[in-house]
């Protein structure tokens, strides 16, 4: 079911009223770029999601057990990263971005990313608070040096380092700590935000699952846009189902006509 015209206005007259916005994104974002989600292998079609449970290799114990297997894993995922383009989505996030940090303060917008793929940069996001790391450095085993991929060599797998430790992303798999600095500003984002949106996540995994809560509780307007219901979809303020490439751009377009002084129309 898409949202009315109702809903849309409703989010648009919540982001230009807003003083802190904090965006808490997830895989959903990054579907319609074409790369899969977690929790939707059907859409995926590729033999890697269709033989293996992606939940199974993203672990500290896969890598340790078969470091072949979840290196060429995230090395197949960095090549379907380059072979995709920023969708509408990305670019209506990049765009809220400059538009409410120039009109209204440096700190009026947050993007917390759980996504590792840098499309959030490419489509011109600056400030990206990445939670569970990123794809594009890795770092050896042993001294923990980190190197962007692109100065590694795939010729054999699994990838050393020249210190002769096994290399791996820079990604958080479960059990592990996420970056200090990437929550620290989270959660300074969170303590001060009025309006929270969680786009294309489905908010099971923690700690980014509870951060919609964090904010309510700190008196944040919410809402979410996702393709499915999640575990949000009943607590938040505003729900827009939806796909976020579609959606996004209409609450945009909207808020920015708003802010203009145009009265909303029916588009
Ligand atoms: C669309 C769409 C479209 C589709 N438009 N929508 C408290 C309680 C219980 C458990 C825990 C707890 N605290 C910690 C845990 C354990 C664990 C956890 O949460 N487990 C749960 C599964 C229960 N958490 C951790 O282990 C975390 N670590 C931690 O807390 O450490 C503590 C610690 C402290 C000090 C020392 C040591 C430890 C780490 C979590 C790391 C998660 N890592 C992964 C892999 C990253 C690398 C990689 O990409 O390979 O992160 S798992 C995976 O899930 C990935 C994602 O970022 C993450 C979230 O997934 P996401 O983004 O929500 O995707 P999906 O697929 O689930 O959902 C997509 C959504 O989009 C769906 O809703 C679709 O409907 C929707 N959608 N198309 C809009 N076009």
């Amino acid at each position: 079911m898409a949202p009315g015209p109702e809903q849309l206005d409703r989010l648009a007259a919540c982001i230009v009223e807003a003083r802190n916005v904090v965006v808490l994104t997830g895989a959903g974002v990054s579907a319609e770029s074409g790369l899969a989600t977690f929790r939707d292998p059907s859409e995926a079609g590729d033999a890697l999601w269709s033989r293996y449970d992606p939940m199974e290799l993203a672990t500290i114990g896969a890598f340790e057990r078969d470091p072949e297997l979840v290196t060429r894993w995230y090395h197949w995922r960095f090549t379907k990263c380059a072979d995709v383009d920023p969708n509408p989505g990305h670019d209506a996030l990049a765009r809220l971005e400059r538009w409410l940090t120039e009109s209204k303060s440096p700190e009026a917008f947050t993007l917390i990313t759980q996504n590792i793929d840098g499309l959030h940069q490419r489509a011109g996001s600056v400030r990206v608070v990445e939670l569970h790391g990123t794809i594009h450095t890795w770092r050896c085993t042993e001294t923990g040096k980190e190197t962007p991929l692109r100065d590694l060599s795939f010729g054999s797998f699994p990838v050393r380092s020249g210190d002769g430790g096994l290399m791996r992303p820079c990604v958080v798999w479960f059990g592990e700590a996420l970056p200090e600095a990437a929550l620290a500003i989270a959660g300074a984002a969170l303590e001060r935000c009025d309006l929270f949106m969680s786009i294309g996540t489905s908010a099971t995994v923690q700690p980014a699952a509870s951060f919609l809560r964090i904010a309510k509780h700190n008196g944040a307007r919410t809402a979410e846009i996702n393709r499915d219901s999640t575990p949000n979809t009943a607590e938040v303020d505003i729900a827009l189902p939806g796909a976020s490439g579609e959606i996004l751009p209409l609450v945009l377009a909207r808020a920015e006509r708003l802010a203009g002084g145009d009265p909303i129309g029916d588009t």
